[in-house]
């Protein structure tokens, strides 16, 4: 007996040891990929554990920090991470979080639901993995206790520290160098991902401190997902108040913030145990087929809608639609390529059921909303209509179908799309300096005259009879709507080459909504770049550098002798540089960069767009005037 339990204890030590082995042997299969988005999962998977404190009621305050020497500490006001011997391992509750991979928070507590969080829920033990130091530290008991890792591995025994009347956890953690190609974190990527939680995580204060650069930022939304619908909506001439749900059922718990404005997109943002839930899913399904359900019979019988006239589709309801459904269940499901589609059948049924009896039950109670929202709803189904047939008109005059390349494309020779790359270019002069300089094999050139069509406040059929934008299409080759089809794209490259001022600005921004809204998956597929032409050319006699920052300038103005003379040159626009020069910097593969443009946070996007395409100005012009000037803010 005594020899089975030795044997056994030692089969679990050296189970934990090649736990997390295999996690620093194969950290891509816990956190998806050892480059900085895996890098910053290793916040996201401590934070989720003290946000599980949080739902569990037990926690009102997190505190991320990043630190000069390059460690992050999340520290929460939770119940901290029992200390106790575990039964199962023999060792300290902390101990076994931080070294039993899927520990997680959760083991041996009875009812309510494991809400996993993280790359669904891999545990904090991956995150001691993957750092060269970790330290924990538990306030619990009335004392302080601490414990330091290194690479998984104990360095020291659980100690008492201090003492102390508050409860909470600090982890801090120093991402392993060995493992992570870039160590540096970012404080907008923590300060996104931590608004997003906040506004899932109603009544918690989470803080974001960067002591390397002296900021901060704290969130702390009261009405948590009908906030997060009131902030993506500020920009816009909303139509009725903001409808909320919140509703625990045997499934699991659901919650639905909703609210039409006058726009003609949609923006609906579902989340499963507060994960991101990109590719949809049941809760998904749900939500869409209760909302016609409930507009229709709400028309009807209310005789808005004739008897004669057809239903509104799922389409005409969504149209100008914001809304966030955000659900929790014991075991989630993720499916689909990403991971990110919810699978759990019984969540449709559940949202569905709610959504279809509490929206009925909110338009019967307030029927100038109901009036308002049927109202839009058949609006769109109006402008549907003719804008289908404006558009039919469109592709049947054979607008796309013909198929010539535009007269002003200056294609490439290679056929093979995997090798071509499409440069869409501002203005003439900068077009034809692209041309001259280009490599003819594999580079095209697409040069665009002036502005081109703002699609955010067009329909479809407006937008493909706008000519720069038709010129773009065809050469893509992709179609657009219903006969979009990716496989059919011309270039694997598409780079949005403008001039680094204001207008060129614009010009991206313009490019990049209708990528965002109209060819989705380019942007998904990391098709579309953002070309890096620099903004000074600096030379003394015979030597050139160029430099593509201010801070460049000031490191290549030291590094000339000052005996004779340097010239600094500004360029004002792309049309500035001759052929070879415009090649030299920003088209030669070899020496160039560019921006891979990634939909990371399509909810960042749609704020990039409204502030910058909104039809209210002031927001728009302070946004120019705080971002103009630094490209890289201008991510999608
Ligand atoms: C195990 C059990 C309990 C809480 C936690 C772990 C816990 C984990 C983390 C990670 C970061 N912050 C955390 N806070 C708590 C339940 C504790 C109890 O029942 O008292």
């Amino acid at each position: 007996m005594a020899e089975d339990k030795k044997k056994s204890y030692g089969a679990e030590q050296i189970q934990v040891l090649e736990g997390l082995e295999a996690v620093r042997k194969r950290p891509g299969m816990y956190i998806g990929t050892t480059d900085v988005a895996g890098l910053h999962h290793l916040i996201w998977e401590i934070v989720d554990n003290a946000i599980d404190e949080a739902m569990a009621g037990e926690c009102k305050n997190i505190v991320v920090t990043l630190h000069q020497d390059g460690s992050c500490s999340v520290i929460d006001d939770g119940r901290g991470i029992p200390v106790e011997t575990h039964q199962r391992t023999g060792k300290s509750a902390l101990e076994t979080v931080l070294t039993v991979l899927h520990a997680g928070g959760k083991f041996g507590e009875e009812g309510g639901y494991k809400v996993s969080g993280g790359l669904h829920g891999v545990g904090v033990s991956v995150v001691n993995a993957l750092s060269v130091k970790l330290v924990a530290k538990v306030q619990r008991n009335g004392k302080i206790y601490s414990q330091e890792y290194s690479r998984g591995k104990v360095v020291t025994g659980v100690e008492e520290v201090g003492k102390s009347t508050s409860t909470g956890t600090t982890i801090t953690f120093t991402p392993d160098p060995e493992i992570f190609q870039i160590t540096e974190f970012d404080y907008d990527t923590v300060k996104n991902r931590l608004r997003q939680q906040a506004y899932l995580t109603k009544g918690v204060s989470i803080k974001v401190l960067d002591e390397r650069f002296d900021k901060k930022y704290e969130f702390y939304f009261e009405g948590g997902i009908r906030s997060y619908v009131q902030h993506l909506n500020k920009n816009k001439e909303i139509i009725g108040k903001v409808v909320y749900i919140d509703k625990e059922l045997p499934e699991g718990n659901v919650e639905i913030a909703l609210q039409y404005s006058d726009t003609y997109q949609e923006n609906i943002f579902t989340f499963a145990n507060n994960i991101h839930t990109l590719e949809g899913g049941m809760h998904l399904t749900g939500f869409k087929s209760a909302l016609t359900r409930t507009i229709n019979n709400y028309a009807r019988k209310n005789n808005i809608l004739k008897e004669k006239e057809a239903n509104l589709t799922a389409e005409d309801v969504r149209e100008g639609l914001t809304a966030i459904i955000s659900v929790k269940l014991a075991d989630p499901q993720f499916e689909g390529q990403t991971k990110s589609k919810l699978g759990n059948a019984e969540m449709r049924t559940a949202v569905e059921n709610v959504f279809y009896e509490q929206f009925t039950e909110y338009l019967e109670e307030h029927p100038n909303d109901g009036k308002l929202f049927v109202a839009k709803c058949s609006l769109a189904a109006r402008a549907r209509m003719a804008a289908k047939a404006a558009r039919d008109t469109v592709i049947r005059k054979g607008v796309l179908e013909g198929m010539t390349l535009p007269g002003k494309l200056a294609d490439c020779s290679s056929k093979d799309p995997s090798k071509c790359e499409l440069f869409i270019v501002e203005g003439d002069s900068a077009g034809g300096s692209a041309k001259q300089g280009r490599n003819r094999e594999f580079q095209a050139i697409l040069p665009l005259r002036g502005k081109i069509l703002n699609v955010e406040h067009s329909r479809m059929d407006k937008v493909l009879a706008n000519n720069e934008i038709k010129s773009t299409i065809i050469a893509l080759g992709v179609g657009i709507g219903e006969t979009f089809d990716v496989e059919k794209l011309r270039y694997d490259r598409i780079v949005i080459m403008t001039d680094a001022d204001v207008d060129g600005a614009h010009i991206r921004t313009l490019l990049l909504t209708l990528f965002y809204r109209y060819f989705k998956p380019l942007v998904e597929q990391g098709h579309i770049y953002i070309a890096q032409p620099p903004l000074y050319k600096i030379s003394q006699g015979k030597k050139t550098v160029y430099a593509y920052t201010d801070d460049e300038k000031e490191a290549a103005l030291k590094d000339f002798k000052d005996d004779t003379k340097v010239s600094i040159q500004r360029y004002k626009g792309l049309g500035e540089m001759n052929p070879d020069q415009l090649w030299d910097t920003t088209m030669d593969p070899a020496t160039r960069s560019m921006m891979r443009v990634a939909v990371e946070d399509a909810e960042r996007a749609d704020q990039v767009f409204d502030t910058l395409m909104g039809t209210e100005v002031p927001p728009r012009k302070k946004f120019i005037q705080t971002h103009a000037k630094s490209v890289k803010n201008l991510d999608i």
